[in-house]
């Protein structure tokens, strides 16, 4: 395709998104922005672009592995896992997460790279595997891979801390004071439970990864962030050993488990320079993406009126399907 055929194909997209994206139903989220369901789950407009450019122009190749999850459900830890499996040879000196922070190393594919544009450059990541990220459900991501077997591994958490955890997130970005903002906890409360919330709803989105890792079990991974915080090595061998990158008995003997999971704790992370200082592309601080990483913690913040209320939405939507919450 020369240049002109290109943004005349570029163009034609632009005018095809703009006409889905006004024919699909919206609603109003918690803080008031609208959001448009597109196959079964809730985005803002610009997010959707993302997504739809995504869908139309990611040329996936086998080797690629996609992190993936339901925001505030353990992405950056299980980013910088997957970076120490697979740069386990380097020196920790100069390690690739003592020089940016997790997401810097695995973009999001709908709200980075493919942002703008179905075509964006991505020479960059020339190196094999490809490390990418996403929010999406199971199906919306398939239709992106069409039918390239790509590794894929999803991580989830229980509801009450995602959303507590997205409260802290939301309160520091805006940089207001968590005390002062109970009534935003509450509005984004019933935005979950509406399932009329960024990515939303929840349910919907473990069980599409839950069934994709039943039929295909080779290039799905479906992990939860719980057992990652009670069992730490045995599920990080079990990614290690999804990844096709096992540990030998010689890296076990020598420590090789217990140095990757050190470098990825939580602490370690949050203390490196990189980590205190600087920001990621899209201007969020480095730090707003660790704070307690504790299993439960949300008891401390919701009501039991509100706790009992998710967990029986949560045990409704999720009947059937054998996972723990
Ligand atoms: P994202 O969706 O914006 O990428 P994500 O990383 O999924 O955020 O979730 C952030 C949560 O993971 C925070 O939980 P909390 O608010 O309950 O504390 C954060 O503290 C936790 N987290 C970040 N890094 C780690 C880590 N290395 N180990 C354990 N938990 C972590």
């Amino acid at each position: 395709m020369d240049v002109n055929e290109i943004s005349k194909t570029l163009e034609r997209d632009e005018q095809e998104t703009i006409s889905l994206i006004s024919s699909l139903p919206s609603d109003i989220d918690f803080n008031g922005t609208k959001l448009f369901k597109y196959q079964a789950c809730w985005y803002d407009n610009k997010t959707l672009q993302g997504i739809l450019n995504f869908q139309r122009g990611f040329e996936p190749q086998e080797t690629d592995i996609i992190i993936s999850s339901f925001p505030k459900s353990g992405t950056t830890w299980l980013k910088a896992l997957t970076v120490a499996l697979l740069e386990r040879s380097k020196h920790f000196s100069n390690h690739p997460l003592l020089s940016d922070n997790p997401h810097g190393l695995v973009p999001v594919l709908e709200l980075r790279l493919y942002t703008e544009t179905s075509k964006p450059d991505l020479t960059s990541f020339s190196s094999t595997p490809r490390l990418f990220s996403t929010h999406v459900p199971f199906h919306t991501l398939q239709e992106a891979l069409k039918t390239t077997p790509c590794k894929v591994v999803y991580v989830w958490r229980n509801l009450k801390d995602a959303l507590v955890s997205l409260w802290y997130f939301e309160c520091a970005n805006l940089k207001i004071k968590i005390d002062d903002e109970r009534s935003l906890l509450e509005s984004m409360f019933e935005s979950f439970c509406r399932g009329v919330s960024y990515y939303g709803p929840f349910w919907e989105h473990v069980l599409s990864y839950w069934r994709g890792s039943f039929e295909d079990p080779k290039n799905v991974l479906f992990l939860r962030y719980e057992e990652l915080k009670l069992e730490p090595r045995a599920q990080v061998k079990k990614l290690a050993e999804f990844l096709g990158v096992p540990f030998s008995v010689e890296e076990e003997e020598s420590g090789c488990v217990e140095e990757i999971l050190d470098l990825c704790s939580l602490d370690n992370l949050k203390n490196l320079e990189v980590n205190k200082i600087g920001k990621t592309a899209r201007g969020v601080e480095h730090k707003n993406f660790f704070r307690k990483g504790e299993v439960g913690d949300a008891k401390n913040y919701l009501t039991p009126e509100m706790e009992r209320r998710i967990d029986m939405i949560t045990e409704e939507r999720l009947r059937g399907a054998d996972l723990k919450f």
